[in-house]
């Protein structure tokens, strides 16, 4: 496939003012009559060249005249025509088969409804067209259909007419007012529960917001309006960002390749994002339906009303979104808060991205798709809605608002919006308008080294070195930061220079007793410093530091790096109980259980007794302990790094080890510290109904965990307590923490007992089926064999993308245990190749899961090689499995 690259762009020869499209819908055929008005926006003629993808072309015109065969080019994916105006309107009559469409993009069957996806290049499997988002058009749009099948017409804008036609079907009238890229288009058509309200935006225009569900599932829309309704208060109040929509539609999709789609006021989501009550959705579902639902409806202006010039600045838009979401969800946690209490419940939501970028991002950062936030070349962009392009773009993000703080980011924020509103633009443009504002905050500096934080890839890492001058109270700090070449640079002889970033590196100081110090840094005393590291290496002295401090570093994670500084464990004990940044606190703990795991694995491998440690185990038990902590963060705290964090840490990957040793541990822990798990198990008690708010939910996630400790650390009253909270469940959390607590520990008749009561009770709820799948999926014990025979459960589907996640992915990415053996490979290459004839999007996201294959050791590495290589034998890949493939394997 051919690879294409940013500095190719070239601007699109017309513009596009106006679409029309009119639709006879139909699951077998669907005619598409496209009316499509070009300007000429460069000299002379030039041919237009328009992209399709399994159409069938029925006739196309220019002006009216219908062209003969030999008038216009049809190749496998382009339609080039030669018109001889200026202005000239094409007229294009096409036909797309949904039903046949199992990619889930452009216009596809999901149960008996239809759909469209057109991010990011979907479009052109509806009709022909300049398939790119610089090329921005009003729409009016047509549909008809059966009105039985389908009583429900639904596109962007406003509805301006309905009617019945001959023949049993009907007609609805959609016109969007804001010019949009078609990326931004949808088509919904079937029969849906609605649930709406009437809301009011700041300046006091009526807005209808409408969530549509499967029929018989509108009871659980309730949370996911009143998150919308949220979404929308919170962007007017944050960043003076009104709604631009007299209606504002949320629809829930069972077959979805993502998490959803901001399409210009009709936003289509995954349902597992949108539907939720206490019996079926766990404390998780209910934030993650929170932040999904703002993330689509915050793109409304950033992506939607500015929107990106070219694919490769997909960062300009999910970084900004997912930043803003974070923001959101934060503030939600922290509604009604104040002071270190705030802190606290923010800090937890830093805690969980931060998790999400280390075991996401910093892998794929470190591998064969290592790639900056803005690529430089893509072959399929499906493959580039990365953790790195949203995930650590949300940093970069973030990074600038540490820099500008509050009031300067929003400052950037609305110039950007004076400056662009309406156009499609670059990431330059972005930091351009962010640092007019920089300027004047910082004279004489600029964010010109920011800069390459769009166009480097890899992690930085930033190493710490302290010296203290007991006689003169003051202490040096000096950063030197390197970022190691990764992915393809590693081939590149000389190797490609990697100039320094500007980093920002928020510093604290504790004294011996944990008291916070105050260190003056250019004759100002401050709890929290924020360095600007510019250089490969600079060095700050701070004045009035009456002892050797123990520094807080990287407070809040104010930058995505590595920090490495060596310092003894009592150190981190200490940070750990007394740190008053809560991020810093929490990753000090973290820090001590990670250097426990690492030496367990290491004595795993030598066959060895590992030392006993007390540490550990009196730090988690003095946290156990602090009445000050809420039981949200207490939960983050007490929580050991995650399998695959720690895998990242060894080298070579160690995944057996990894699980045997955070296993014994977690079985240490939970034994050596029964008494309080206990007591924190009973006190954790939510009384009332089911509510989701935060302090609810982190009593439950408290009371889960101590479950989970009590059951690893093999407690006698263990099981019959997780027994006793399955059967007596008041909600979801209750009953799936129970559950997962008896499936991951136990082996016993009551637990498969209790397994197969949830089977009985929620086989015909598909969300909680998932959960099932994911459950037996995860468990230790699983193996290839069980894997087969739940594919084998009428309830399974290769076609519906949430179910393959549940069990396949789940398996192949999450079950270390399970799936690293040369079977587990070879199962994973089949189902990969099985994808891939379906759904290459899905098919590619499983292909990534090892990614990391050349840091094992043998066997390992030789048989991930073969499974690798098994993939690419195939005669027919798809260009998003082969790209995938093909870099893994350089
Ligand atoms: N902007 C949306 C991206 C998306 C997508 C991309 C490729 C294939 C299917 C897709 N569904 C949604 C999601 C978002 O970031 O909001
Ligand atoms: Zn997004």
């Amino acid at each position: 496939a051919p690879t294409i690259s940013r500095h190719d762009y070239q601007p699109y020869p017309y513009r596009l003012p106006q679409v029309k499209l009119s639709f006879d819908l139909d699951p077998a055929r669907t005619r598409v009559h496209a009316q499509l008005v070009f300007e000429s926006a460069s000299a002379g003629w030039q041919p237009l060249v328009l992209n399709g993808q399994d159409l069938e072309l029925e006739s196309v015109a220019i002006d009216g005249r219908p062209l003969r065969a030999d008038e216009y080019v049809l190749q496998a994916e382009t339609l080039t025509l030669h018109p001889r105006a200026d202005r000239y309107t094409v007229d294009i009559v096409s036909v797309c088969k949904p039903e046949q469409n199992s990619s889930l993009m452009g216009l596809y069957v999901s149960g008996s409804q239809l759909f469209t996806q057109c991010e990011a290049e979907g479009f052109r499997r509806i009709t022909w067209f300049p398939d790119r988002p610089d090329v921005m058009s009003q729409y009016q749009v047509v549909l008809r259909a059966d009105k039985q099948k389908y009583p429900l017409l639904l596109s962007n804008g406003n509805l301006l007419e309905q009617r019945d036609l001959p023949d049993g079907r009907h007609e609805a009238r959609w016109e969007d007012p804001h010019p949009k890229p078609c990326y931004l288009f949808a088509v919904v058509a079937g029969d849906f529960d609605c649930r709406e309200e009437q809301a009011r935006t700041q300046s006091g225009r009526p807005a209808l917001l409408q969530v549509y569900s499967d029929r018989g599932s509108g009871g659980k829309t309730l949370w996911a309006l009143e998150c919308l309704r949220r979404s929308l208060e919170w962007d007017e109040r944050r960043f003076g960002l009104e709604l631009d929509l007299d209606r504002f539609m949320i629809v829930a999709a069972r077959d979805f390749n993502m998490g959803a789609m901001e399409n210009k006021g009709l936003n289509v989501f995954n349902s597992s994002y949108v539907l939720a009550d206490k019996d079926t959705a766990t404390d998780a579902a209910y934030r993650a339906i929170e932040a999904v639902i703002g993330h689509e409806y915050f793109h409304n202006w950033t992506g939607n009303r500015v929107t990106c010039r070219d694919w490769f600045q997909l960062s300009l838009k999910e970084g900004l979104t997912v930043f803003r979401d974070q923001e959101f969800s934060a503030d939600m946690l922290a509604q009604g808060l104040s002071g270190a209490e705030a802190a606290s419940a923010r800090a937890v939501k830093r805690i969980d991205d931060v998790s999400t970028l280390r075991i996401a991002q910093f892998p794929e950062d470190a591998g064969p798709m290592a790639h900056p936030i803005r690529p430089e070349s893509y072959q399929e962009i499906g493959n580039f809605y990365t953790a790195t392009v949203y995930e650590k773009g949300a940093e970069v993000i973030r990074m600038q608002h540490t820099l500008l703080g509050e009031e300067g980011f929003r400052a950037g924020l609305e110039e950007y919006f004076r400056r662009h509103d309406g156009q499609a633009v670059t990431c330059d443009d972005f930091v351009d308008a962010m640092e007019s504002v920089y300027v004047q905050k910082h004279p004489g500096k600029n964010l010109g080294v920011f800069r390459r934080w769009y166009a480097q890839a890899g992690t930085p890492r930033v190493a710490v070195d302290l010296r203290y001058d007991a006689d003169a109270h003051a202490c040096a700090v000096t950063l030197t930061q390197r970022c190691d070449p990764v992915g393809i640079e590693k081939l590149q002889d000389p190797p490609a220079e990697k100039p320094p970033l500007h980093i920002p590196f928020a510093l604290g100081m504790l004294d011996r007793s944990g008291a916070a110090l105050k260190p003056e840094l250019d004759g100002t005393a401050r709890d929290t410093v924020l360095l600007e590291l510019r250089e490969a290496q600079q060095t700050w002295t701070f004045r009035n530091v009456p002892e050797r401090p123990v520094l807080s570093l990287l407070r809040n994670f104010s930058a995505p790096v590595i920090v490495e500084y060596e310092r003894p464990d009592t150190e981190l004990m200490l940070l750990a109980g007394h740190d008053t940044d809560p991020f810093a606190r929490w990753e000090a703990g973290q820090e001590l259980a990670t250097r426990r795991l690492l030496a367990l694995v290491g004595a795993l491998r030598q066959g060895q007794d590992p030392a006993a440690d007390t540490a550990l185990v009196e730090t988690w038990r003095r946290l156990l302990g602090d009445a000050a902590l809420t039981p949200a963060y207490k939960a983050r705290v007490l929580s050991l790094p995650a399998e695959k964090e720690l895998l990242e840490k060894t080298s070579p990957m160690d995944p057996l080890g990894v699980v045997q040793a955070r296993r014994q541990l977690r079985a240490q822990l939970g034994a050596a510290l029964a008494p309080e798990w206990l007591s924190a198990y009973h006190s954790a008690q939510d009384a009332g109904d089911y509510s989701p708010d935060p302090l609810s939910a982190g009593l439950r996630s408290l009371k889960n965990l101590a479950l989970s400790m009590l059951m690893a650390g093999a407690h006698p009253q263990a099981e019959t307590l997780a027994l006793e909270q399955y059967y007596g469940a008041g909600n979801m959390t209750a009953r799936m923490g129970a559950l997962s607590a008896l499936v991951n520990h136990s082996k016993s008749p009551e637990c498969a007992q209790a397994l197969s009561h949830f089977y009985e009770q929620w086989q015909h709820d598909p969300l909680v089926m998932d959960k099932w799948f994911a459950l037996q999926a995860t468990a230790p014990g699983t193996t290839v064999e069980t894997v087969r025979a739940l594919m084998l459960h009428p309830a399974f589907s290769l076609r519906n993308p949430n179910r393959a996640r549940s069990l396949i992915f789940q398996f192949c990415m999450n079950n270390l245990e399970g799936v690293h053996h040369a079977d587990g490979y070879a199962f994973w290459a089949e189902q990969v190749i099985a994808l891939d004839e379906l759904n290459p999007e899905i098919a590619a996201r499983l292909a990534r899961a090892f990614d990391n294959w050349a840091r094992f050791a043998e066997p390992q590495r030789s048989a991930l090689r073969s499974a690798l290589q098994s993939i690419q034998d195939r005669e027919k890949l798809s260009r998003n499995v082969a790209e995938i493939i093909s870099k893994a394997l350089k």
